[in-house]
């Protein structure tokens, strides 16, 4: 064989391994149990095993090592795309491949010394559990003790002092005693930045807090 046909061979080994690289998530169930009634969906905490590799087989990460699954919510990016994208739709107990683009994963940057730029991932997972996302608390209606919808100093100040008490038995902290000191400078402050339209009252609409029984 000739140079050059050598050369136009390995040109055309080069662009074949170019077209496999991997720019998509790809999911692969690898197994589903029979019974299966619920699914998981945005917003679950999903309990998971898994074992992530690298496209060279290189173990980086498995909480099977650790023996404890991880817990998380998905669809709020707490972890990386390709499991918030990739882990929808499961069956408590099935197991999937993900194969997961960098642009999904940990981009360009990588992560730490364990994932090195642009690497494509690659994760078995099994899910173990799915629960309920986490209670929001409203906070506006726990402030809102006599439920006219509107916030009153007195309100706010009798809420903030509700949350300084420590618990039974516990000795009040020098930081609680000092924030008591200025409670009323607090209550101020909070109503300089809320009260919007200074009629002395914190609207629902005007409370910046968390105020909605659900997301
Ligand atoms: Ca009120
Ligand atoms: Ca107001």
């Amino acid at each position: 064989m000739t140079l050059r046909c050598v050369l136009a061979v390995l040109a055309l080994v080069g662009a074949t391994l170019a077209g496999q690289e991997v720019t998509e998530l790809k999911v692969d169930v690898v197994s589903v149990p029979e019974g299966c009634s619920v699914k998981s969906k945005h917003g679950d905490m999903l309990t998971m095993h898994y074992t992530g590799t690298l496209d060279d087989g290189h173990k980086f990460d498995s909480s099977y090592d650790r023996d404890q699954p991880f817990t998380f919510q998905i669809g709020v990016g707490q972890v990386i795309k390709g499991w918030d994208q990739g882990l929808l739709d499961m069956c408590v107990g099935e197991k999937r491949k993900l194969t997961i683009p960098s642009s999904l994963g940990y981009g360009e940057r990588g992560a730490g010394n364990v994932i090195p730029p642009h690497a494509t991932l690659h994760f078995d997972v099994e899910l173990i559990n799915i629960g309920d996302s986490p209670p929001t608390t409203n906070v506006f209606k726990e402030i809102d003790a006599d439920k006219d919808n509107m916030l009153s100093r007195e309100e706010v100040s009798d809420y903030l002092k509700k949350q300084m008490v420590p618990p039974d038995g516990a000795e009040m902290s020098d930081d609680i005693k000092q924030m008591l000191e200025s409670h009323d400078k607090l209550v101020e402050e909070i109503f300089q930045h809320e009260d919007k339209d200074k009629n002395g009252f914190i609207s629902h609409e005007e409370f910046s807090g968390p105020k909605h029984d659900e997301l």
